[in-house]
């Protein structure tokens, strides 16, 4: 899921995942914390005339670990039983893990686990997570209503759909096999590992599973990708940045750079919430493009599908667009053109404003607050600039990550609840050390989130698979003609692991 209609993009948040354009909020950035609005994993857009299948609901307890609470709420999911030989008792069932966006039913029918349903003629579900989407657990997103929101629930969730479906669907004695990417990626490999006898292997692509408040190593894998695609990419990013560094104290240069940045509004060179959003947002440029390199996503309608590390870089490091500075705002203008937005936004307060709004997003709106509440309550991943050597500059230091939390969610949700959120996830699930059999872990070598991915095999029954030169959730979408040959043999590898899998 993607966003854009709006007319403004702020930044203060980098990074996710993938999601779609189409709807958008206002202030918050298209490229949220990593994220791209919607989810880490694109919306796909349909190449054929495919009609999706329905939605579907099932009836979920609100707490699974509190019996004494009743209360219910509808969770959606979707069913592709077209390739579903149900007459062969070793047709398996293939789970979509829904994730930080709506589930979107393109999915359903498209991307390379529907290549692999049909080649084993397996029944496809998708399960979207609570709180995103239209799985709405609570009347409205207020803290006290967000307690429900983890991970943890959202796996008891997955158990209890795996359950209901065997029961109303009559799958006993059938395999399953949990497919994410991105977070729910890290979902899959958690699904295997806390239910093992609910699900027979997991192919979790680009998840991180290890949970780290300042996730300074994304600006390295970003400045390492930038500077081997194109050299002198880097050094030219960091001449810009100490441009704008330099006109930022002058009332001049303040306007100069409203002007070249097309920004929305005046900088006040006082507000540091809005100078750390701006540079972030900047960044943010290039962090989406590395995050999402040539990555087929073509097919999910995204804006800036083919705009690569070539294009950025080529610009950044072009002497007749002028001096560096000016090639860093035609990047910034180049995209928000892309995005049919027609100034750059950067205000701090109005972005804090949007994420503290408890209603639900209307139907195809983009909420990002259950994603920033599970980054403050689980997993931190924050993309400081605090890693030295990235051309970026360091006006977005980890505090002013952390403080987000607190000025959207109160004061209880400080570094002191952030550190014990974080070493708590890594307790529960492994962290790194994450003790999984029948797991495939498939990472994008110029992906950052490989960082806090498995880079080693784990155990002598998981793998992983490194796919040189792809980005994020590469291997999930549909094959093209121009992949690289690591993409294609990666697809293999999953397959027959999944065969192996199946015949255990
Ligand atoms: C499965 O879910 C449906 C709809 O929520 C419910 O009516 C049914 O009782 C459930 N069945 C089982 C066996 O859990
Ligand atoms: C379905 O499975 C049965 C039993 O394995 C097999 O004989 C049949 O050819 C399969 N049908 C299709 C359409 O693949
Ligand atoms: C399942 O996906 C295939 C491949 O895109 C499509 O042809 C079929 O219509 C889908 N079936 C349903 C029930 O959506
Ligand atoms: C991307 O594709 C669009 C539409 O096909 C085209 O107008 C645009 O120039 C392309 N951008 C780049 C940077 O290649
Ligand atoms: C540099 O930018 C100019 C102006 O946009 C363009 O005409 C030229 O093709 C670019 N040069 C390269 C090497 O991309
Ligand atoms: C931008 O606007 C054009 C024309 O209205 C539309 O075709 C395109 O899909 C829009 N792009 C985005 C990213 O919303
Ligand atoms: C909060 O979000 C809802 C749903 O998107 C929207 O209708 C409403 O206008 C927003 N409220 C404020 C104060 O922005
Ligand atoms: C699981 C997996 O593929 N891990 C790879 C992720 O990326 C690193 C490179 O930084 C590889 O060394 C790992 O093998």
């Amino acid at each position: 899921m993607m966003a854009a209609s709006s007319n403004r993009r702020t930044v203060a948040l980098s990074f996710l995942l993938c999601f779609t354009f189409g709807d958008i909020c206002a202030g918050t950035p298209y490229i949220f914390r990593g994220k791209l609005k919607g989810g880490f994993l694109g919306t796909p857009r349909h190449s054929s005339n495919v009609e999706p299948p329905p939605e579907k609901w099932l009836v979920q307890r609100l707490d699974h670990f509190n019996h004494a609470d009743t209360n219910v709420w509808k969770q959606r999911y979707f069913v592709n039983d077209t390739f579903f030989n149900s007459t062969n008792p070793d047709a398996p069932v293939f789970l979509m893990i829904g994730g930080e966006g709506k589930a979107n039913s393109l999915w359903m029918t498209t991307g390379t686990w529907i290549k692999y349903a049909q080649d084993f003629g397996a029944l496809c579900l998708m399960l979207e997570h609570r709180y995103y989407g239209k799985s709405h657990p609570t009347v409205d997103m207020g803290v006290k209503h967000m307690v429900y929101l983890n991970s943890e629930q959202a796996l008891a969730d997955l158990a209890y759909f795996r359950s209901n479906m065997t029961n109303v669907l009559g799958l006993q004695k059938r395999k399953w096999i949990a497919f994410g990417g991105s977070y729910p990626g890290s979902l899959a490999a958690w699904f295997r590992l806390k239910y093992p006898h609910l699900v027979d292997g997991a192919v979790a692509t680009s998840g991180p599973v290890f949970a780290k408040i300042n996730f300074l190593e994304y600006l390295e894998v970003v400045q390492d990708a930038l500077e081997t695609t194109v050299p002198g990419c880097t050094e030219a990013i960091q001449t810009a940045v100490r441009g704008v560094e330099v006109n930022i104290p002058q009332s001049v240069g303040r306007a100069l750079l409203k002007d070249i940045f097309m920004l929305c509004d005046e900088i006040d060179e006082r507000n540091k919430n809005d100078i750390a959003n701006l540079f972030s947002t900047l960044a943010g440029n290039f962090e989406n493009i590395v995050q999402y390199n040539n990555d087929n996503r073509e097919f999910e309608g995204v804006a800036d599908a083919n705009i690569t590390i070539d294009t950025v870089c080529g610009m950044m490091v072009n002497e007749t667009l002028g001096a560096p500075m000016l090639r860093y705002a035609a990047v910034n203008n180049l995209l928000l053109k892309v995005h049919n937005e027609t100034c750059q936004d950067f205000k701090y307060d109005k972005f804090i404003k949007e994420q503290q709004n408890v209603t639900w997003p209307e139907e195809g709106g983009v909420g990002e607050r259950p994603w920033m509440y599970q980054t403050c309550t689980e997993f931190g991943w924050y993309q400081s600039s605090d890693y030295v050597h990235h051309p970026f500059g360091h006006r977005f230091p980890i505090n002013f990550w952390t403080q987000q939390c607190v000025d959207v969610f109160g004061p209880n949700f400080n570094m002191e609840l952030l550190q014990r959120a974080v070493s708590r996830t890594n307790d529960d699930y492994g962290g790194f050390g994450i003790k999984v059999t029948k797991v495939v872990f498939p990472n994008g070598s110029i992906d950052p989130w490989h960082r806090m991915g498995i880079v080693e095999r784990p155990g002598d029954e998981s793998h992983a698979i490194f796919i040189k030169g792809t980005a994020h959730c590469a291997n999930m979408y549909p094959a093209s003609e121009s992949d690289p040959k690591e993409l294609v043999e990666a697809r293999e590898q999953i397959k027959n692991l999944i065969a192996e899998w199946l015949t255990e």
